[in-house]
């Protein structure tokens, strides 16, 4: 154990452990430790790059492993349905239509810190999920970032369950910092958190995704308001504007009009991308990132397809808040391939 804290007081005064074992063996040898030092040191190395090593995203584009990413997509896919299947209820066709969306954030965008994580955020980026109902795709990427274990994503909407339908706090699941699902509160929390951060000096961004269907609600255009007021410029949102809410087609129901003009009038920076597109979602957060600290709050439509992935889950609102039965499961499994493990 000794040895170990030799290793790490090395680390501390920033010694290269990896030319340690080399200069070692020029040494004379007086004890019959030399073995188990630089074993020691070996292992330690081996920890520091498992354990200590800070989650890395992929934020340089040319880093990026895109073809890891489309894995990713496809995995967190096949957990939609077989988390929505396996309570026979949930929300898996916004879910789907968002898993690129949520795939590039946690692997390329945010900066954070999965095996800390932490309620108030201080030091990391922010993400707030307004539309709660699609937790399935937002359980899937915070389990395979390492959040917590992918095991647990079979525990979804079951009693005494931490992967509670609608994200909550009160189980603690880490990743998760307000509840939501009651439409319409997510942009005031937004907002709030990205102004503590900046009254905080604190310069990282909050994040937040909401419904286009959620538009409708009063409480989402008092906090457009407000940010733009209050100058938080560190804020980033992003509608799914996939053009279906839960009883039908949004033009159907209560239509947004000009959403792009409405955004501006308020005095937002709006941005447009596709959100099934990966370099187009990683594109444009990134260009977001580099608007922001302009004194406006960012806006992002990101147009997106409910159902996104599964054909016959596409082109329609059916599919909202419908978990697929055994042998649609089946067919749903067969268009998206297990690539990293289901779970
Ligand atoms: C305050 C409130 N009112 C109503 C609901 C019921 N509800 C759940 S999802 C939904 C539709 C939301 O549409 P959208 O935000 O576009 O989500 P999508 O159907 O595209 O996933 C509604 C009305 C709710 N969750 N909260
Ligand atoms: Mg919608």
């Amino acid at each position: 154990m000794h040895i170990f804290l030799v290793a790490k007081r090395l680390i501390s005064l920033k010694t290269d452990l990896r030319t340690i074992p080399e200069s070692y063996q020029q040494l004379p040898i007086f004890f019959d430790g030399k073995n188990l030092f630089l074993a020691a040191i070996e292992s330690t190395l081996k920890m520091l790059e498992t354990i200590e090593k800070p989650i890395e995203t992929m934020s340089e584009t040319s880093s990026i492993d895109w073809d890891y990413l489309q894995k990713f997509c496809s995995q967190t896919r096949r957990d939609i349905v077989r988390m929505t299947n396996g309570v026979n209820s949930g929300h898996p066709g916004g879910s789907l239509g968002c898993t690129e969306f949520f795939v590039a954030m946690y692997n390329v965008i945010m900066k954070h810190d999965p095996k800390n994580f932490t309620m108030d955020g201080i030091g990391q980026d922010v993400f707030f999920l307004s539309n709660g109902h699609i937790s399935p795709v937002w359980y899937s990427v915070l389990a395979r970032c390492g959040y917590f274990e992918v095991g647990e994503l079979a525990t979804f909407r079951k009693l005494n369950s931490r992967l509670q339908g609608h994200p909550a706090t009160e189980e603690g699941l880490p990743g998760i910092r307000v509840a939501s699902g009651s439409l319409g509160q997510g942009l005031s929390v937004a907002s709030g958190a990205a102004l503590s951060k900046k009254l905080n000096n604190d310069s990282n961004h909050v994040f937040s995704l909401h419904g286009d269907g959620e538009l409708q609600e009063g409480q989402i255009w008092e906090a457009a308001m407000f940010a733009v007021a209050h100058k938080i410029d560190n804020l980033i949102s992003t509608i799914d504007y996939n053009g279906r809410q839960i009883d039908g087609d949004v033009d159907d129901i209560m239509p947004l009009g000009d959403l792009h003009a409405k955004w501006v009038a308020f005095g937002w920076d709006v941005l447009e991308m596709n959100g099934n597109n990966l370099q187009e979602v990683v594109d444009t957060m990134n260009e977001a990132k580099n608007r922001s600290g302009n004194g406006k709050p960012i806006m992002i439509l990101m147009r997106t397809e409910m159902g996104q992935g599964i054909d016959f889950m596409m082109g329609t609102h059916k599919w909202h808040g419908v978990a697929p039965n055994d042998e649609q499961l089946k067919q749903a499994l067969a268009q998206q391939e297990e690539t990293l493990g289901d779970y």
